[in-house]
């Protein structure tokens, strides 16, 4: 890593030719944030351009064949805007965080056996009101109080703006002719199910596709050929979410084999995709998955950690799983941004719900609404949705965390944006999460499910826990009044030190985090009778933040630690989320360290 300059906003360096680095070199590890990773105070704040650079030497394979192999570098999420080249050629540069980019490098790198790849990253972490999550950069002018130059970065969320490559960068290669994407959607009945499909190839337009779906034990259920059909399954085994079903999170595999003629060779390229059977629909007051209802149980989340920020932590993911089905959780939101994929792959195998959100988080100032900020969030929907579409377990769109939806442009912003959601994915219902007034809110309108936000005791009324019943019943009455639609309680929670105890539970102590979820719990018990068809708590774990006057090492809202320690509460939690899921007639599986609530 060669952070390049002294912490000054060095937006205009790259519009000059290459430039060397001007900073210290040092090690940096893939994934990770950079931030944590030194002792140096400046680079844990740092805001502007750093630079990575790696050679690897490629197989020989890859590199002789060169009229029919392509080799693609592939990043799963930089933060934020990237800059790549390879063998200081550039061959790639992209907007935004959390999602991946990739760049054809074989024009590049072939031809030139034995000679190292040389990788070259340049990354800028500044946001600005147009990115998504939007910041701005304060220059701060008053020279009796401040440096020369001296500048912050304002942001508008609650989460620290860890920056660096965060997911894995890999090289692979398919045939010059090649699958490029496939788009799958499913519906069924009791006894059969169809799945739609659709291939997109790229290098030619003379090829032939056959596909074929297998169940798990290998079996193949259907074949089709083309670009595009349906595969008929007979009696189907859906996938469904964890604890609505014994055997959750089935999936079929299915193979889709491309096959063309180039100059006299056959190339070949074969993608297999999971693929879940499952519908998804909207009522009134219900969220249903294969026709039966869904009541979330679960968590808001963050990609965040000890040391690696928001890099990719394997052994961190499935303890997070594994917490998550200790906790009897069945849904998560990816707050407030898309998750690894590698997450997203365990959600699906484990009947994990998602709902899943862009990073459209902290848009509040009025010129995040125009149409700068809107065509860029247009294309993160496309990226998501690309990404995300083939997801069993996602079962919604988020557009939005707490935006300034009562602002007079947000009105025309959100209904673009979810049109858009609606166009290019029609299968999934698209929502945002709210904090605003309900009479008040101009998104709310587009919507399917209402997701709203409140912190009663909390930031209102701080220490008043003996109001959340009625705050809460008139929230959702007002809501539902107005709109007939149903409503999930998409965050709500109070922070508590661990090891923090009061009675009479007073703020920031364990008992108060549990007297709160109590209150909560009453009305939930009452309108998930109505219309109420979800509760995620906020949040599965303590997470870094900005420095700030609330924030004690960061938010302390979790109810395991950041170090995935539980707290009072998430016991509270956990024998009501095994609750709810013993009242549906389905039998959850049987873990032994559950049966206590099972019986
Ligand atoms: C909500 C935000 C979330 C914050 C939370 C809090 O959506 O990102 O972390 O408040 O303040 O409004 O704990």
């Amino acid at each position: 890593l060669l952070p390049a300059g002294t912490g000054r906003f060095l937006g205009l360096i790259l519009s000059r030719a290459w430039i060397r680095p001007t900073g210290p070199v040092i090690d940096m590890p893939v994934p990770a944030s950079f931030n944590d990773i030194t002792q140096d105070p400046s680079l844990e704040n740092y805001i502007g351009w750093v630079w990575y650079e790696k050679e690897v030497l490629l197989p020989l394979r890859w590199l002789q064949d060169d009229l029919n192999t392509r080799v693609v570098l592939r990043f799963g999420s930089a933060h934020y805007y990237s800059i790549v080249w390879v063998n200081g050629v550039q061959v790639v540069e992209h907007e935004g965080g959390h999602l991946p980019f990739e760049a054809d490098i074989s024009s590049i790198v072939q031809g030139s056996p034995g000679i190292p790849c040389r990788i070259t990253v340049a990354l800028n972490n500044t946001l600005t009101p147009h990115t998504l999550p939007p910041g701005s950069i304060q220059y701060m002018n008053d020279k009796t109080r401040y440096p020369k130059n001296y500048f912050v970065q304002n942001i508008r969320f609650d989460f620290f703006n860890y920056a660096g490559i965060h997911r894995p960068v890999v090289l692979y290669t398919t045939p010059s002719v090649y699958i490029d994407d496939i788009t799958v959607t499913t519906t069924s009945s009791e006894s059969v199910a169809m799945v739609q499909y659709q291939v997109s190839v790229v290098g030619s337009t003379l090829y032939s596709l056959s596909l074929s779906l297998r169940d798990q034990e290998g079996k193949v259920v259907a074949t089709g050929d083309g670009p595009a059909g349906e595969l008929k399954v007979l009696n189907p085994n859906l996938w469904w979410p964890y604890l609505m079903h014994k055997n959750p999170g089935y999936r079929y595999c299915l193979e889709v084999k491309m096959q063309a003629q180039v100059n006299g060779a056959l190339l070949e390229d074969v993608y297999t995709l999971p693929v879940g059977i499952r519908t998804v629909h909207v009522t009134s007051t219900q969220f249903l998955i294969n026709g039966r209802p869904f009541y979330f149980h679960g968590v808001n989340k963050h990609e965040d950690a000890d040391i690696r920020g928001k890099g990719l932590d394997w052994p961190l993911v499935v303890k997070d799983f594994n917490l998550l089905r200790w906790l009897g959780a069945n849904s998560f939101r990816t707050s407030h941004y898309p998750y690894a994929e590698e997450i997203m792959d365990l959600c699906d195998a484990y009947g994990i719900v998602v709902i899943d959100e862009c990073p459209g988080v902290g848009i509040k100032m009025p010129e995040s609404f125009g149409n700068k900020s809107l065509q860029h969030h247009l294309v993160v929907m496309e990226e998501l949705i690309r990404r995300d579409k083939n997801r069993p377990s996602v079962v919604m769109w988020s557009v939005a965390n707490e935006p300034a939806s009562e602002l007079p442009p947000a009105a025309y912003y959100f209904k673009t944006v979810i049109a858009h959601t609606k166009a290019l994915d029609p299968s999934r219902p698209v929502t945002f999460v709210t904090d605003a007034n309900y009479a008040l809110d101009r998104g709310a309108p587009d919507v399917d499910v209402i997701c709203v936000n409140s912190y009663f005791s909390w930031y209102h009324d701080p220490g008043h826990l003996e109001v959340i019943p009625l705050q809460l019943t008139t929230q959702f009455e007002n809501w539902y009044k107005t709109y007939q639609k149903p409503i999930i309680q998409s965050e709500y929670g109070a922070d508590s030190v661990p090891g923090l105890h009061s009675d009479p539970p007073l703020m920031f102590s364990e008992e108060y985090q549990k007297a709160m979820l109590r209150e909560y719990h009453s009305v939930f018990d009452k309108k998930r009778k109505e219309y109420v068809i979800g509760e995620l708590i906020w949040n599965f774990a303590d997470f870094m933040t900005n420095q700030g006057t609330t924030r004690v090492l960061g938010n302390k809202k979790g109810i395991f630690t950041r170090q995935r320690q539980p707290k009072s509460a998430a016991f509270v939690l956990r024998e009501r989320y095994w609750k709810i899921a013993n009242e549906s007639s389905c039998l959850p599986p049987i873990i032994e360290s559950h049966t206590l609530f099972l019986k």
